[in-house]
């Protein structure tokens, strides 16, 4: 394990990152011993691009999100296995239920990281460092996997140091330590800089963390809005979002710009049908079903207008998603052309099924079958190979 762990810890604050390391592949490998060591690469399932790497992969630059013919020709000697995301979703609960077990403060942030507010959990566990070595051996003994983990008086920097000393890292910046830790960082590591903001900071030269110090906030004020201020804080080291014990989406949708306005309703249609498609596989893939069903319409004129409509029942299903804004969309009496339009789910009932009438599969049921069933196929052999047709 790779630590830096100082001597004394004086944090008014106590928050714990955890990443697990190169997940998808570590779990591929749990599960096949003659994997471990090997260069194992995750991935195919969304438009053939690799999901993750191994890290004795990633020697070969093999990285998230490249295209797989790439990792092919960087790593031909690379073991290529498909994604099994309902096994990660299952080591993933595990996990977390470690960490459950720690604090009641865990907030998920995905499939393979969470936050933990360490407030109070001294006398149980010790003191963070303590209680950091804890989880790691836990979920080495019950999971078999390694993790990283960063300890901080904030939430961002605790993230940022979870990454410092991947595989196996176990990273502490004490409060006294934080414009030390922040000030040669790069600004692409702080939380909102993607490549856009990162070549705008760098326009003005802004390269690393101490650079944003030495600029008038004023500035920045102007230049990036709200987010320049925000930018001036993270560079001091201050952030006090707090630690959202298991804050599950509210909602999930998806929405588009069209290429041009309309009001063609089969155009309007199609784009439904796909955005009913991605939000179903998503519903399916976190195991959430929803009730109330939303269109939303923004007009040429820029006018917004929703619609809802609330189902008896909670589903996951492509067709009843589709079906139900099909009709909202249909009752809607559309005369404006529209720019965008998006569908969008809410109200998750969880899972529950009451059948009405035993032995009698009921239709939603049945077509829930059908599209875990397509998920998995295209999981398998890539997005393309089953389209649906627009009558569904
Ligand atoms: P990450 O934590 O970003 O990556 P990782 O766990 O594989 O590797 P490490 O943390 O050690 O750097 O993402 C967690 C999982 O999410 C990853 O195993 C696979 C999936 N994932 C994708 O499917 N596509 C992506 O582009 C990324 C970044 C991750
Ligand atoms: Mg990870």
């Amino acid at each position: 394990m790779r630590e830096n762990v100082p001597l004394t810890l004086p944090l008014s604050r106590a928050i714990l990152h955890i990443d697990m390391d190169a997940f998808f592949a570590a779990v591929e490998q749990v599960d096949n011993p003659a994997l471990k060591g090997k260069p194992v690469i995750v991935g195919g399932a969304k438009r053939g691009v690799v999901s993750t790497a191994s890290y004795e992969a990633r020697k070969y630059s093999v990285r998230s999100a490249m295209p797989i013919f790439e990792a092919k020709r960087r790593c031909p000697q690379g073991i290529f296995l498909p994604v099994r995301m309902k096994r990660y979703q299952e080591v993933s609960q595990k996990v977390m239920a470690i960490l459950e077990a720690v604090s009641p403060l865990v907030e998920q942030v995905s499939i393979d990281e969470a936050f933990i507010d360490l407030a109070g959990t001294e006398r149980l566990h010790g003191d963070a460092t303590q209680t950091a070595r804890k989880i790691k051996g836990r979920i080495y003994a019950e999971a078999c996997l390694t993790c990283s983990i960063g300890i901080a008086p904030n939430k961002f920097l605790a993230k940022i140091a979870s990454d410092l000393q991947k595989p196996d890292g176990l990273t502490i910046v004490p409060e006294e330590e934080v414009q030390n830790f922040l000030k040669e960082l790069p600004v692409n590591k702080l939380p909102g800089v993607g490549p856009k903001s990162e070549e705008a900071l760098r326009g003005l030269g802004i390269h690393i963390v101490s650079d944003i110090l030495r600029f008038p906030p004023g500035l920045l004020e102007r230049k990036f809005r709200k987010y320049g201020l925000r930018l001036v804080e993270l560079a001091q080291g201050i952030d006090d979002s707090p630690v959202i014990p298991c804050s599950p989406a509210k909602s999930m949708g998806s929405e588009d710009t069209l290429p041009e306005d309309t009001t063609a309703i089969n155009t309007l249609k199609k784009q439904l049908l796909s955005q009913a498609e991605e939000v179903g596989e998503r519903l399916r893939r976190d195991g959430l079903k929803g009730r109330t069903i939303t269109l939303k319409l923004k007009h040429s004129d820029f006018t917004l207008a929703t619609r809802s409509h609330s189902l008896k029942e909670a589903t996951c299903a492509t067709k009843i998603l589709y079906d139900t804004a099909v009709m909202l969309l249909e009752r809607y009496n559309l005369k404006t052309p529209v720019r965008l339009i998006g569908l969008a789910v809410s109200n998750f009932g969880g899972g529950q099924q009451y059948s009405l009438l035993p032995g009698v599969e009921k239709e939603t049921e049945k077509l829930e079958r059908v599209d875990h069933a397509i998920d998995r196929i295209r999981e398998k052999l890539g997005r393309q190979i089953i389209t649906r047709g627009s009558n569904l």
